[in-house]
């Protein structure tokens, strides 16, 4: 099995980022953007197809936002990988990367994924600590500033959607925060990759109201869940966050969306529940084939509309 096809720890996944971006020097750039509780940096790559067009836009993936959703960062290395390798052969992907800088986080929360691999698997939150509980860690998908700590989050520091002590109180939420306002001019995507329940989702999870153009999100989630289904013969549901799955406020992409990056969406990949977020290495590479057939139909779709 190929190393895409396998999970790895933080310290291979740094390791690989570097040698990504030796081997593709002219793809890749490594941005460090911030570090994060325990001073892990957070490094996203920059893809960018060799063709320079005027007024070029871009699109932000993350990965890892919970430490126990394994196939998530092993979907963004499976993504850069295929980026790169197909970019002259898949004109798909040459389409996309040379209309759209696209900016990859693989591990979001790194201190939580670390934790998963050294001493509990289950980790959810990431691992800041705080003076008034025992209990750590704040649910980073609870912490951004869209109806922060409403229902559907808890206050209590001891429970795994903890939203923290308030909006962006996380340095992982600030730092993505920051980037993203400071490159909102130019985002017109944004994509979350969790796991599991199979669902290709949009604002908003943090309200029951629908989006001013949840018809359009509507109708782009749809094509990603057909060709899924005829491609993998695989059921994605689709649809908003608040009526698909539950509500869910302070997440990065509902914030994302009022920012002004109308296209957001978090994708929940593989599986159903079978083995939830245990999926093993042997289903990595359906899980992010199908991923990335939905991530490559919402781009496409989204540079013919902005
Ligand atoms: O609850 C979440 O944060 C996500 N599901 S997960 O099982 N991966 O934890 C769903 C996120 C949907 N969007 C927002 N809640 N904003
Ligand atoms: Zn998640």
């Amino acid at each position: 099995t190929s190393y895409y096809e396998r999970y790895h720890s933080l310290e291979d996944i740094y390791f690989w980022i570097h040698k990504m971006a030796q081997d593709y020097p002219d793809m890749i750039k490594v941005l460090l953007i911030g570090s994060s509780f325990e001073k892990n940096p957070l490094y996203v790559l920059k893809l960018s197809g060799r063709q320079e067009r005027a007024e070029k836009r871009a699109m932000w993936i993350d990965c890892g936002i919970h430490a126990r959703e394994w196939i998530s960062p092993a979907f963004c290395l499976w993504f850069v990988q295929y980026s790169v390798s197909f970019y002259t052969q898949n004109n798909e992907i040459k389409e996309i990367l040379d209309s759209m800088d696209i900016y990859v986080l693989p591990v979001m929360n790194p201190d939580g994924y670390q934790y998963t691999w050294t001493t509990n698997r289950m980790w959810r939150k990431n691992r800041s600590v705080r003076q008034d509980s025992n209990c750590i860690g704040t649910d980073l998908n609870r912490n951004f500033d869209a109806n922060w700590c409403t229902k559907g989050a808890s206050p209590r520091p001891c429970e795994e959607i903890y939203c923290g002590q308030y909006p962006e109180s996380e340095p992982e939420a600030v730092v993505v925060a920051n980037f993203l306002r400071s490159h909102k001019d130019v985002l017109k995507l944004y994509l979350s990759i969790h796991s599991y329940g199979q669902m290709l989702l949009f604002p908003y999870a943090c309200s029951n109201e629908h989006v001013p153009n949840h018809a359009d999100l509507l109708q782009l989630v749809e094509e990603a869940a057909m060709k899924i289904k005829k491609h993998y013969r695989n059921i994605y549901k689709y649809g908003a966050s608040a009526e698909t799955i539950y509500l869910a406020p302070g997440g990065s992409d509902d914030w994302a969306y009022n920012l002004g990056i109308l296209y957001s969406f978090t994708f929940e990949l593989e599986d159903r529940g079978r083995y939830g977020f245990l999926l093993p290495p042997s289903l990595i590479s359906k899980a992010c084939n199908e991923a990335l057939l939905a991530v490559k139909s919402v781009a496409l779709r989204v540079i013919q509309k902005t």
